[in-house]
């Protein structure tokens, strides 16, 4: 297994819409272990194939709190079937190291995708893990956090993430 550089914004690879999985080989399972891996040394709860710089449609997701039992998920071709109601969230974005924004997304969200054995799931989710599904799912399409900002908080978030670059090289 491996850790993966994980790309940070504004990296044009991570406007890249990714391209469907066609066959799962053994390179493409190996490809889910690394992503598994980099999101837990994260840490973060999610990431996507093309944060770590491969087009492809897959993301990795484990919302389980730190006192429960790990809870990997895996989906490849994913696709949101149904969106409902309101939520917001402070989220966070590996690529966006060091800063979190209030994003308002569907409370619950349905989405069929192919596991890790190939076979076809469909999966009816409320709360964090539908958060994670949409951010993910986001995150395929090339869209990303900051696409969901208002100019003000853009520019805000422009500044934070200076001041977190900054913070980070003089560790
Ligand atoms: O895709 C990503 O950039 C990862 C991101 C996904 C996400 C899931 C749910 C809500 C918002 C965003 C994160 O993992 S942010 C959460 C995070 O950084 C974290 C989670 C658990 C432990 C420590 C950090
Ligand atoms: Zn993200």
């Amino acid at each position: 297994m491996a850790l993966l550089p994980i790309l940070h914004y504004p990296d044009a690879r991570l406007r890249q819409a990714a391209k469907p999985v066609g066959k799962i080989t053994p390179e493409i399972l190996e490809l889910v272990e690394n992503m598994a891996e980099t999101m837990y040394d994260a840490p973060g709860c999610g990431l996507a194939a093309n944060q770590v710089g491969v087009a492809l449609r897959i993301f990795v997701i484990d919302t389980a709190a730190e006192d429960e039992p790990s809870d990997l998920r895996v989906f490849i071709n994913p696709e949101i079937l149904e969106l409902d109601g309101v939520q917001t969230w402070e989220e966070g974005c590996l690529s966006f190291p060091g800063v979190t924004e209030e994003i308002k997304r569907a409370e619950h969200v349905k989405v069929r995708a192919l596991d890790r054995a190939g076979v076809p799931f469909e999966l009816e989710a409320d709360g964090l893990l539908a958060v994670a599904i949409q951010h993910e799912t986001d995150h395929l399409n090339g869209v990303l956090m900051i696409d969901k900002l208002s100019a003000l908080k853009k520019r805000m978030m422009g500044r934070k993430l200076a001041k977190a670059k900054q913070e980070d090289a003089r560790d």
